[in-house]
């Protein structure tokens, strides 16, 4: 090695449940090769198809490296280079005359995960919100709907370690795409198979984990409560419950058995369009297999009922007493383990009397694009602060979401490392560094590993870093509270202070500390449901009182298969946006030349029958469309969706629709039952020879 030549272990900041590993070269302050860490104990050495190109995305020629001030109209990305100091006296005088105007609330954040690391998502953007007493964004994009339906039986949503996965004999993959989403996971996944493990994949799209699964059930979509309800039946009915767990760790069972009676295969069969024999197929190696694990992500939550799915999900390894087993239970996202050792929530607050004083007004962040477009909303949105996503792709309903942007009052900052979709609205762009040019901390949601990552090479061009960022907003702004200038090495120190001193000094070195929990985790072996009665709930009173049902159920989505006939009728396809493209990341590498071009471009998988019924032949060119909005994509004739459903993948940008559309144009974007997420996948669309 030279002695211009470094090695940084850093990790991966994506969205991704993976948090991988990687190890840095850095030659003369350029770095030079990027690969997996192999000491990493989840990734083990790999990466995946997006980020072993990272360093592409790092210096691709097309980076925002200085900051960009609109001088065509809004949407065309017609920009000039301006200085920073005259971006911020821009954005600082707009922000002071709107806040004059309007009040603090008339400023809206809109940031997602695009880095997932805890000094880049919480800490001085938050604080300098605070600060600002800005509009709240409530709710979540992604997660909050799966863990709350979740906690709505347990208390909390956590679930076993994924590792613990490798333990298990029954293995149901539940809405997840693990190859494409999780591929870290699969390795575990074929390391319980190798010791005889069955691998069960239930989902309405055949996706490249249900082709390796040794069960596929396809349900028609956001059915899979009626499932559940009817494996529950026959687990009652046939002697396959656990009644010394049932008895001493939960509550409401007789209420559940009277829930469950209801529900036989057949009346399942009806709602989900599987088989009997499937539904009772699965219902008994459940019952009788251990230990039995449910792993899901967050594809099913996207629904009406999303919450209502995942508390009726949990209720299962309650029957069969699977927590016992180390490998049995559920597992879905492993983020609340990080609570013990991350004060992420603390992080972001100001000492008292530092804050604006007034309460900050809530807005659910999926109803953002409702809120630029109400006349009555008071005050109205004039300044949007948008950094780490790129909502015009991701959000639902885009076509609502553009015609916000487009407004002339409303004034709009992207905080971006490309010109996505959304910085094209922007009246000033501002450059953001990559992970490997700031340091940072990454939790994960896939594993329980913490992950360093000290910045390897300096920023490129004038990009900051979302602390740097928030820093410079502060002094703009005429802050002067020390909290909003905080360094990022002590806000480090402040996110670990929870980690033992040898704990520490093993994350510098490896890049990588595993939680202070046990080996073995087991979280309900013993019951000890972070409840009020200690118990977990078959029968939730606090659900009733929020006028939801207090017992698991099935309800058909307004916008589903089995919803509005008037809908149904005029739009009688249900469209599916799942993540399929190994090469993508959300949106993030879509318009990337290793990524968006190697996978052509967007289409529409729809079934023989549906095809033939509407005369679409393989490869011609269809609009999808609904009251919401249009795409226009070539049709790919496949059986890998069942009749009355059909898939676009997720994460295209705009780019290859003639009116610049993305497959969220056709989204709804209505509230999940609780939990505060959206109903994507809760679409329907019809399909016309363009
Ligand atoms: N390659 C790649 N990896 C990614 C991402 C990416 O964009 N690309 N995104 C990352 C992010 S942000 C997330 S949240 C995770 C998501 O990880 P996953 O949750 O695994 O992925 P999704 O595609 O959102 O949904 C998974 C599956 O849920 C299915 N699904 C939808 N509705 C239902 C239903 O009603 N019932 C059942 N049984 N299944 C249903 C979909 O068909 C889909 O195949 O992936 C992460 N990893
Ligand atoms: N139809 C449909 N829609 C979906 C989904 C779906 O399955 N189907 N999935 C949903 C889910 S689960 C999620 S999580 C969302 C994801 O939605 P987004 O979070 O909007 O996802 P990305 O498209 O990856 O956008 C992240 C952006 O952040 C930028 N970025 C990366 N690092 C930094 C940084 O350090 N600073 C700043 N300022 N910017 C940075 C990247 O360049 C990128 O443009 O999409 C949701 N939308
Ligand atoms: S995107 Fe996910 S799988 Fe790929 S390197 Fe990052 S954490 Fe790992
Ligand atoms: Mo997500």
């Amino acid at each position: 090695m030279s002695a211009g030549t470094k090695i940084v272990l850093g990790t991966c900041h994506h969205d991704c449940p993976d948090s991988c590993g990687w190890v840095v070269t850095v030659e003369d302050g350029v770095a030079t090769k990027l690969r997996g860490n192999p000491a990493h104990p989840f990734s083990r050495g790999e990466l995946c198809p997006k980020v072993n190109h990272f360093l592409d995305r790092v210096y691709s020629p097309d980076r925002v490296l200085h900051p960009l001030r609109r001088v065509g109209p809004k949407g065309t990305a017609t920009f000039e280079r301006i200085s920073w100091d005259e971006a911020l006296s821009t954005i600082a005088a707009r922000l002071h005359s709107s806040i004059d105007k309007h009040g603090p609330a008339t400023v809206v954040p809109m940031s997602s995960a695009g880095n997932q690391s805890v000094l880049a998502t919480v800490t001085l953007g938050e604080r300098f919100l605070n600060r600002l007493g800005a509009t709240r964004l409530t709710g979540s994009v992604c997660g909050a709907a799966a863990r709350e339906g979740v906690a709505a039986t347990y208390g909390n949503g956590n679930g076993i370690d994924p590792m613990d996965i490798r333990h298990s004999r029954l293995i149901l993959l539940w809405g997840t795409n693990t190859k494409v989403t999780n591929r870290h996971l699969w390795p575990f996944v074929e390391e319980a198979r190798a010791a005889g493990a069955r691998v069960v994949v239930i989902d309405p799209v055949r996706t490249a984990t249900a082709d390796e699964a040794d069960t596929f059930l396809q349900p028609l979509p956001g059915t899979d409560a009626a499932l559940a309800l009817a494996m529950m039946h026959v687990l009652v009915r046939d002697g396959l419950v656990d009644r010394d767990y049932v008895d001493r760790f939960t509550s409401g069972y007789e209420a559940l058995v009277g829930r469950v009676g209801e529900w036989t295969p057949a009346r399942a069969a009806e709602v989900t369009g599987l088989q009997v024999g499937e539904i009772e197929g699965i219902a008994a190696a459940y019952g009788t297999v251990q230990p039995s694990v449910i792993r899901t992500l967050i594809g099913a939550e996207h629904r009406e009922h999303g919450a209502m799915l995942f508390r009726t999900l949990a209720c299962l390894p309650l029957l069969t007493g699977a927590w016992r087993h180390r490998g049995g239970g559920l597992t879905r996202s492993s983020s609340g383990w990080f609570a013990g050792t991350i004060d992420r929530d603390g992080l972001g607050t100001l000492a008292p009397g530092t804050a604006s004083g007034a309460p900050r007004r809530l807005l659910n962040t999926n109803h953002v694009a409702r809120a630029l477009n109400d006349p009555t909303l008071n005050p109205p949105i004039t300044v949007l602060l948008a950094w780490n996503g790129n909502p015009l792709v991701t959000q639902p309903n885009a076509e609502l979401m553009r015609r916000g942007l487009l407004r002339d009052d409303l004034f709009t900052v992207v905080h971006e490392q490309f010109l996505t979709d959304t910085a094209a609205y922007a009246d000033i762009v501002l450059p953001a560094t990559t992970q490997i040019e700031s340091a940072d901390v990454v939790p994960a949601w896939g594993h329980l590993h913490l992950g360093a990552n000290p910045a390897a090479i300096a920023p490129l061009g004038e990009s900051v870093s979302n602390t740097e960022l928030f820093r410079r907003l502060a002094g703009a702004m005429g802050y002067t509270d020390p909290e909003l200038f905080t360094s990022d090495d002590e806000l480090l120190d402040l996110a670990l202070k929870r980690l033992s001193p040898t704990r520490r000094a093993a994350l510098d070195s490896d890049g990588f500390v595993r939680l202070d929990l046990p080996e073995d985790l087991r979280p309900f072996a013993a019951g000890g449901f972070p409840t009020p009665s200690g118990r977990a709930l078959f029968h939730s009173a606090a659900l009733a009182a929020r006028g939801q049902d207090p017992l698991p159920t099935y309800e058909p989505a307004t916008e589903g298969p089995h919803g509005d006939p008037d809908l149904v009728k005029r739009f009688p396809l249900v469209l599916m946006t799942v993540k399929s493209h190994t090469r993508f990341l959300n949106s993030s590498y879509s318009h990337l030349p290793k990524h968006g071009a190697l996978e052509g471009g967007p289409f529409v998988e729809i079934h023989p029958e549906d095809a033939e019924a509407r005369g679409l032949a393989e490869g011609r060119t269809v609009r999808v469309w609904n009251d919401r909005g249009s795409i226009t994509v070539p049709v790919r004739v496949s059986t890998r969706v069942r009749p009355g459903v059909v898939s676009v993948p997720f994460g295209w940008w705009g780019r290859h629709d003639p009116e610049g559309a993305v497959v969220n144009s056709l989204t709804n974007d209505e509230l999940t039952d609780w939990g505060g997420g959206v109903a994507f996948h809760d679409t329907l669309v019809e399909v016309s020879p363009a």
